[in-house]
């Protein structure tokens, strides 16, 4: 069981071409029975978490995202966590929920991004999953790119349309650590094959610097908001850069 009553947050990510939002991602908070809220983090990485529990859980976080995003700025994107471990369960004809809810609620597919991690475990069923959401006129984000232990080759047949560099990676790679010229290669060959580089954890001008070197198209992290709960004014960042 579950503790709390499930919502979702919102944290921008700013165009680095215009300093403006483009975009954002629902986060899954839980608020208690006094009030107070806490990140359903730890319950996505929590292996004895019941998958119907989990489920469950997305699925409120998803339609509270949907419901609230018909708020948002029309040009905005909407991106949405999918749990590997409940891709990795899915039998091969089964209907995804996250698309019958998309459909549902009368957003544009075009106007929504599915974060996938790279996790292992989800990779059997992971390319016909993306294939579904494809089909369905939503677009398709690697989350944490980098951390997984997956095998490249397999990430990258998926075809993503977008790669969200992994916080940890991206922010060694911005203190000048030994990854940081490959990460940077890496995220300036990937844009120039049409796929978005999503930097997250920019939270320090060096890192917001290092993302622009990259050719990062969004970044997302605390220098500029933190996940909150009301959708953000449009003109909230521009300016910045
Ligand atoms: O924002 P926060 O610190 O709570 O996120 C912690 C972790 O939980 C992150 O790895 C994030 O991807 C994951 N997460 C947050 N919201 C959701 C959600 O709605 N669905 C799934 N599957 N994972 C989520
Ligand atoms: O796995 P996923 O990438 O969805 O998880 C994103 C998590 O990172 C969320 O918990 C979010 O709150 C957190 N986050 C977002 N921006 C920053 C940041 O700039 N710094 C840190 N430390 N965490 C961040
Ligand atoms: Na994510
Ligand atoms: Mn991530």
């Amino acid at each position: 069981m579950i503790d709390g009553l499930p919502f979702a947050v919102f944290q921008p990510f700013i165009d680095t071409a215009t300093g403006r939002i483009a975009g954002v991602e629902a986060l899954a908070r839980l608020r208690d029975a006094e009030g107070q809220v806490r990140s359903a983090g730890p319950l996505f990485a929590d292996p004895k978490t019941p998958p119907a529990a989990l489920r469950r859980l997305d699925r409120q976080v998803r339609e509270d995202a949907l419901q609230r995003f018909h708020q948002a700025p029309a040009d905005w994107f909407l991106s949405l966590n999918i749990s590997p471990r409940w891709i990795s369960r899915l039998r091969p004809a089964q209907p995804l929920p996250s698309l019958i809810q998309l459909q549902r609620s009368g957003i544009d597919p075009a106007r929504i991004v599915f974060e996938i991690t790279e996790l292992g475990g989800a990779s059997q069923r992971l390319p016909d999953v993306v294939a579904r959401y494809r089909d369905a006129g939503a677009r398709i984000a690697i989350d944490d790119f980098g951390a997984g232990y997956s095998q490249l080759d397999r990430v990258l047949a998926l075809q993503p349309d977008i790669l969200k560099l992994d916080m940890r990676l991206f922010q060694e790679a911005a203190r000048g650590g030994p990854s940081g010229e490959v990460v940077k290669a890496l995220a300036q060959m990937a844009e120039k094959t049409g796929c978005w580089i999503i930097a997250e954890g920019v939270e320090t001008e060096a890192e917001l610097n290092f993302a622009l070197e990259c050719g990062a198209r969004y970044v997302q992290g605390f220098l500029f908001a933190r996940p909150e709960e009301e959708l953000f004014a449009s003109d909230a960042f521009v300016g910045r850069f």
